[in-house]
């Protein structure tokens, strides 16, 4: 047992941004987060967790939904219990989409979204999405287990800018740039 390699055990994805303004149609975020197996790590998810759609072993969790970004602080979180995966899952990415139900809808037109990944008090990440204006849904964290079976945190964003959101979470898992 080593001290030095321990790894993520419970990680929090938190996004908030503010609502549209008046009169105007809603803005909509979703976090969705996707887990792989080592048979096909970068394949499809094994299982998809987002509003609406649970991990059927309840170690994946969104705790806030909003519609709208309406009210304070984060509106969308959500708590991932990885120490509490099966072995047999290797991978979790989490992402982000803008609902297109009302038309064309990218990060560069949403209101100050944020978005921050902790575990616990720590912070691990912080982002604004100022890097994929036009996108429409973005990977925006990836925990990996190691060659000892911890798990290890990768940040960054990749954005991706189909208008058709249900092919999102079949292409999320695709090794990263
Ligand atoms: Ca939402």
């Amino acid at each position: 047992m080593s001290g030095i390699s321990k790894g993520i055990d419970k990680a929090e994805v938190s996004v908030k941004w503010d609502p549209s303004p008046a009169g105007e149609d809603p803005t909509d975020l979703d976090i969705v987060a996707g887990t792989y197996t080592s048979d096909d790590p970068y394949g499809a998810p094994v299982y998809v967790v987002h509003f609406d759609s649970r991990s059927p072993d309840g170690t994946i969790n969104l705790n806030r939904d909003s519609h709208d970004g309406k009210g304070f602080g984060w509106d969308e979180v959500m708590t991932l219990e990885l120490e509490r995966l099966d072995a047999r899952y290797v991978r979790v990415v989490v992402g982000v989409v803008v609902q297109q139900r009302y038309g064309h809808h990218t990060f560069g037109r949403v209101l100050r979204p944020a978005l921050r990944v902790r575990e616990g008090y720590t912070v691990l990440a912080e982002d604004d999405f100022a890097g994929v204006p036009d996108a429409t849904a973005a990977t925006i964290a990836e925990f990996v287990r190691d060659d000892d079976g911890e798990w290890r945190f990768r940040a960054g964003l990749t954005g991706f800018d189909d208008d058709d959101l249900a092919t999102f979470p079949r292409v999320m898992g695709r090794a990263r740039a």
